[in-house]
């Protein structure tokens, strides 16, 4: 197997996919599958596949979603060392996925540019290595790819080493180091226990307490495996009725906040048990709705916050040359600072890179505030297919649920235009204000917009634009349909 191909571009294709996580290889295997007569190759700007998986190899990453959900249906893994995947093999696991599709691959390959050329329909796409002709495209950047730091007054006055949770610095040994982590998140919760042993100090800058819950993970056994791989039938029904439990559990108690209250009461009950000092446990419990922001799963967190050299504080104000200041004003001497402060989701760079018809880009259209029809289609963008766009993020199961469906959906669309003897399609923008329209309400009613919170399911203008606020059976349902009557095609599609 090859991970860093650096075979040239061909001038054209008719499918170009961007970005190998598992977006891009439920594509690549959808075209594949449905297609074959299609060229179709994937760019990915890193030298190997595996999205998130590849890119987050901080001390102690995991999966907070069961393995039985997280593999792709066309790609069963029986191997899964536990209940909760480690990150290196969710990466091999992937990394293993793509090997069946190396030829169509080509890595170290970012995507500059892309404009839609009205006269050749066709998109035109600048990479970095070369341009590249494509009648489809199917953009599949991920979600939570771009690191988000903020602003930080002082922080070119710091003197020490700096670095975000997702461009982990393995040549930085954290030995006898003075550490500040920023952020209280789900990134956060993993690398503080992993790292509290290693180093000297630990300040840890928390703007907002996390609502925790425990993490129930086990082992799976090798007889386990054996039976998964060996006894048809098993491993299926295994994530069958995983799928289900999240789906009904979880699921309802978004969309039903009165439910909550159960999940609020194992949390507190493990914040009591785990943290005896009053104080501590005043500062570390949420005042906020639990499901609010994504709830995380730990049961290290709590003990490693009560190291006796870990401090927890408040938020960050500003750096200096050899300290951190929280917002009580106090600086903290430290000389290495991490930020786990997650990603920008609203506003994806490729966003930035794309341009439509009318010669606007998409983060011109959605002006910070990202729509789509259906997650994958937007008003202006013809042939056009974005994965894990606008409001198809889930808080309770597992992405490859949502992932699946808009990569069939991709397939089904281009499988319509053929057998109607068509090239170009576009959503109207009737249609998407409709889809729209009809999503926000169900959005109001989630805990995510009602549990007094600000989390990044919020775009700056306050609307909930990453969250699929029904259930997945819901999304499969929608994305098995095309219609005809949303879209406009080849010619009734003006040029600009
Ligand atoms: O990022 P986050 P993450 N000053 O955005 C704080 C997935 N994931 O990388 O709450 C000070 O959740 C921010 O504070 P506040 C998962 O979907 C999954 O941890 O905004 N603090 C928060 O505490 C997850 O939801 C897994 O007040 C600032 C933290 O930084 C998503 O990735 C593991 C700040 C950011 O938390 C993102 O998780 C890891 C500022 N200016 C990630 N800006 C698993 O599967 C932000 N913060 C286990």
């Amino acid at each position: 197997m090859t991970d860093t191909s650096t075979r040239a571009l061909p001038e054209r294709v008719d499918v170009l996919v961007v970005g190998v996580g598992f977006g891009g290889l439920a594509a690549l295997h959808r075209l594949r599958k449905d297609h074959p007569e299609l060229r179709a190759l994937a760019i990915e700007r890193a030298a190997g596949a595996g999205g998130v998986w590849r890119e987050n190899d901080y001390p102690g990453a995991a999966c907070d979603v069961p393995t039985s959900l997280y593999s792709l249906s066309f790609a069963p893994n029986p191997n899964w060392s536990h209940t909760y995947g480690r990150r290196g093999e969710i990466h091999e696991y992937l990394r293993s996925v793509a090997a069946d599709y190396e030829d169509q691959i080509r890595y170290n390959t970012s995507l500059t540019a892309a404009r839609w050329d009205g006269a050749a329909q066709e998109w035109v796409v600048d990479t970095t290595s070369g341009q590249i002709r494509t009648r489809f495209l199917v953009a599949a950047p991920g979600a939570l790819s771009e690191p988000g730091v903020p602003e930080v007054p002082g922080m070119e006055k710091f003197s020490g080493k700096v670095f975000h949770s997702a461009q982990w610095d393995h040549s930085h040994d954290l030995r006898g180091r003075k550490v500040a982590i920023i952020g209280t998140g789900a990134s956060a919760i993993q690398i503080v226990p992993e790292i509290v042993d290693t180093v000297d100090q630990l300040t840890v800058f928390q703007r907002t307490p996390a609502w925790v819950v425990p993490r129930i993970d086990r082992t799976i056994s090798p007889l386990e495996r054996a039976v998964y791989r060996r006894v048809p039938g098993v491993h299926r029904l295994v994530r069958k009725m995983v799928w289900a439990y999240r789906e009904f559990y979880v699921a309802m108690m978004a969309r039903n906040p009165k439910l909550l209250p159960i999940a609020k009461t194992v949390a507190l009950a493990q914040l009591r048990v785990q943290v005896k000092d009053k104080d501590l446990r005043r500062r570390l419990t949420p005042d906020y709705q639990i499901g609010c922001k994504r709830m995380l799963l730990t049961n290290k967190w709590f003990p490693a916050l009560q190291r006796p050299n870990v401090t927890v504080t408040g938020a960050l104000s500003r750096l200096t040359e050899n300290g951190a200041v929280d917002a009580d004003g106090r600086e903290h001497e430290v000389d290495t600072v991490i930020f786990a402060t997650g990603f920008t989701p609203t506003e994806p760079p490729i966003a930035k890179a794309v341009t439509g018809r009318d010669g606007r880009t998409l983060a011109e259209t959605w002006q910070g505030s990202p729509r789509a029809y259906r997650g994958v289609e937007v008003h202006g963008f013809p042939n056009l297919f974005f994965l894990y766009g606008p409001n198809t993020n889930l808080g309770h199961s597992s992405i490859v649920l949502m992932l699946e469906p808009q990569a069939y959906y991709m397939s089904k669309t281009i499988g319509e235009l053929k057998r109607n003897g068509r090239s170009v399609f576009e959503v109207t923008q009737d249609a998407q204000d409709r889809y729209n329209a009809e999503l926000d309400p169900e959005l109001e009613r989630t805990v995510w917009n009602s549990g007094g919170c600000s989390s990044w399911y919020l775009d700056s203008t306050g609307r909930n634009s990453v969250m699929w606020p029904k259930y997945t059976s819901d999304f499969r349902r929608m994305m098995s349909t095309f219609v005809t009557a949303d879209h406009r095609f080849d010619d009734a599609i003006p040029a600009t």
